[in-house]
């Protein structure tokens, strides 16, 4: 069989399940502000099929959406340039979610860290769709065909399940018609730590507020949580090894570095032997400097949600032009009768 080259397509995705912290950013939307820059087809969703595996009340959700896609365009993303689009208004993501259903396999999905994460000690409560969360995962992307998928380290686990899938089922049906996507998991800040807690990931789901940066706060608040930052007593290293048994100091130092585009060694040779009194102030005034101008842009269009709506619009009819012809093809090669 002669292998298909797929031409470099750019998917990834944010659930509007609460507001924006500065994990999803620097994880994922500053990574996908790059992309787009690069040339290549992008294409950036609102994953509000995901974000119902847990409760969300309705008009949270549609805030929530709203809000995600402002942040997308503040942040950076043209909708001129990339296709910006809500999950559930392109039909194709849930229908190729229910095939991949049928290729996935339960063990793969039991061995998820962030279901067993998510669901807790309840797990038997825990809804279906949360446990086949990856399943429509790896539709989302491989629905187009994409070839990279930039996201925050939390997410390879679920990116090694796509690349199973597209493998089972082009192995099950004798094609070479899905592609072995690769995860671009990249920069300083894959993997935000809370503001509390050096071990927990920052979530915009984590109880505490104090905990995460979200994109909405304002100057004030944004310097009261870095002030109160967990930290330790010692001074800063000026080599990232000082950092290793270090949580707290090391993400703040990883937020200074993906925040100024630095890599953590520059950082260090400039800040190494300052304590954290002095090290804090300077991080606020970073954070303040970057992400004032997207609060306040988002602000600008939060106020216009006709707009948001339209362009969501424009951007799902986009997405089902690349995405309902590939469906066709995949249940041609199920074997369904499409007449
Ligand atoms: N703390 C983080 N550091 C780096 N990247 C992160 N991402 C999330 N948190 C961090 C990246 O953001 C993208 C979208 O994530 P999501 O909202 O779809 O789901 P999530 O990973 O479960 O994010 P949250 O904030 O923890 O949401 P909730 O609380 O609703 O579960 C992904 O690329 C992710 O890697």
């Amino acid at each position: 069989m002669t292998e298909v080259v797929h031409t470099p397509r750019v998917f990834s995705g944010i659930q509007p399940s609460g507001g924006l912290t500065l994990g999803n950013y620097l994880g994922a939307i500053k990574r996908f502000v790059d992309m787009q820059e690069c040339g290549i087809e992008t294409l950036y969703c609102m994953v509000d099929l995901h974000a119902i595996t847990v409760w969300q009340d309705p008009a949270d959700l549609r805030h929530n959406t709203r809000e995600l896609a402002a942040g997308y365009i503040a942040a950076g993303l043209d909708p001129n340039k990339s296709i910006l689009f809500n999950q559930s208004q392109v039909s194709a993501h849930a229908e190729l979610g229910w095939l991949f259903s049928c290729i996935a396999r339960m063990g793969w999905m039991k061995r998820m860290t962030q279901f067993k994460d998510k669901a807790g000690k309840n797990a038997e409560n825990a809804s279906l769709g949360l446990f086949g969360y990856p399943a429509l995962m790896a539709a989302d992307i491989l629905i187009y065909h994409s070839t990279h998928v930039p996201v925050g380290e939390d997410q390879k686990q679920h990116l090694e399940l796509t690349r199973d899938v597209a493998a089972k089922f082009n192995h099950d049906f004798g094609v070479d018609f899905f592609p072995m996507t690769e995860p671009v998991i990249e920069g300083a800040a894959t993997r935000v730590m809370s503001l509390r807690d050096g071990s927990k990931k920052m979530s915009k789901s984590d109880l505490s507020d104090a905990s995460r940066i979200n994109m909405t706060d304002d100057a004030e608040t944004i310097s009261k949580k870095i002030r109160k930052a967990k930290t330790d007593p010692d001074a800063l290293p000026s080599e990232a090894e000082g950092l290793k048994e270090r949580p707290e100091a090391r993400n703040l130092v990883n937020i200074f570095a993906a925040l100024s585009d630095m890599d953590v060694d520059a950082v260090l040779r400039d800040v190494g032997g300052k304590q954290f009194s002095e090290f804090k102030p300077m991080l606020v005034d970073l954070a303040v400097d970057k992400l004032s101008p997207i609060s306040t842009e988002m602000a600008r269009l939060m106020n216009d949600p006709a707009e948001i709506d339209r362009t969501l619009g424009e951007g799902a009819g986009r997405a089902r032009a690349i995405a309902n012809p590939i469906l066709e093809k995949t249940y041609d090669i199920v074997g369904m009768i499409r007449s």
